[in-house]
């Protein structure tokens, strides 16, 4: 039997990847992102019968709520969900940050993301789903300029974990998932449109791509079902861990 996954931020980086991925693997892919025109072309490029797209905010929750609602009946039974769409404002010290860009991350990143799970837990507990939650190194690890998108990211680990509990019993599988630098529209999107940035930081760093996270996410869901991964963190290789930072006075 065919199986489903809903994939939030299918546009663009992972959830695209990954929507290809499913759909070449045999599942029907929801794809959500705001970008309309995007959703439409990967139904267009894998067709109509694999992909509903359902552009929407995912701050909006009447929008998500009208999405779920509007389903069409051959991808109204999700066995996963991969809460994926997210995003980084700003790479400024919290003392210099943007109020604004911090409330778009944690509305994004957390209320968002615990809507659509809180949603989608009666549908996944009923058919013995899964939930992979995007999570990142960012959750464990601190940088300078990380500050509220890497606090984000802990809650979605923290709250991954969280759910692992609550759901003992139903048979449903949660993963928090948490790679390091891939390249992606992400620094596009944390730079607010600096191409270069965004090239600078990827240059010669051999970084991951949005493809090889598809290909685990797809070995995640594709596991015997007795067998869940908690957590899972990943980075390429030429990332690593640097020292403490130590301030010294004069
Ligand atoms: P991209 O910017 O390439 O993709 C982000 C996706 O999220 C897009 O599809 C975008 O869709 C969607 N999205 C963002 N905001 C909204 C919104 N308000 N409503 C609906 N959809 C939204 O980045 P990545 O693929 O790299 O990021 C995917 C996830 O991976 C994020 O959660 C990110 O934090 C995480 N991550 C990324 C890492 C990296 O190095 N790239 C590393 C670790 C974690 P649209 O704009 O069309 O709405
Ligand atoms: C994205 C990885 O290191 O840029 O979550 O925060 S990092």
């Amino acid at each position: 039997m065919l199986k489903t996954a809903l994939i939030t931020g299918a546009t663009s980086g992972f959830g695209k990847a990954s929507a290809q991925r499913f759909v070449e693997a045999g599942w029907r892919v929801i794809a959500t992102g705001r970008r309309a025109e995007r959703l439409q072309k990967l139904v267009d490029e894998l067709g109509a019968d694999k992909v509903h797209p359902a552009a929407f905010d995912i701050r909006d929750l009447g929008a998500m709520d009208a999405a779920l609602s509007a389903l069409p009946d051959a991808f109204k039974n999700v066995d996963l969900l991969i809460n994926n769409a997210g995003l980084a404002l700003g790479t400024a010290p919290a003392q210099q940050a943007d109020l604004e860009q911090w409330n778009t991350m944690i509305d994004t990143n957390v209320r968002a993301l615990a809507a659509l799970t809180y949603k989608m837990l009666p549908s996944l507990i009923e058919r013995k789903g899964g939930i992979i939650n995007i999570s990142s190194v960012a959750a464990s690890y601190p940088y300078p300029g990380g500050n509220v998108y890497g606090a984000t990211k802990a809650f979605v680990t923290q709250f991954s974990l969280g759910l692992r509990s609550d759901l003992h019993g139903t048979g449903v599988r949660v993963t928090s998932y948490e790679p390091g630098m891939t390249e992606t529209e992400f620094t596009l999107v944390r730079t607010k449109g600096d191409q270069e940035a965004s090239d600078k930081l990827y240059q010669g760093a051999n970084p991951m791509s949005g493809d090889d996270i598809a290909q685990t996410l797809l070995w995640i869901a594709n596991l015997p079902p007795h067998m869940n991964i908690n957590r899972i963190e990943l980075m390429p290789v030429n990332q690593s861990f640097s020292p403490f930072q130590v301030y010294r006075s004069e």
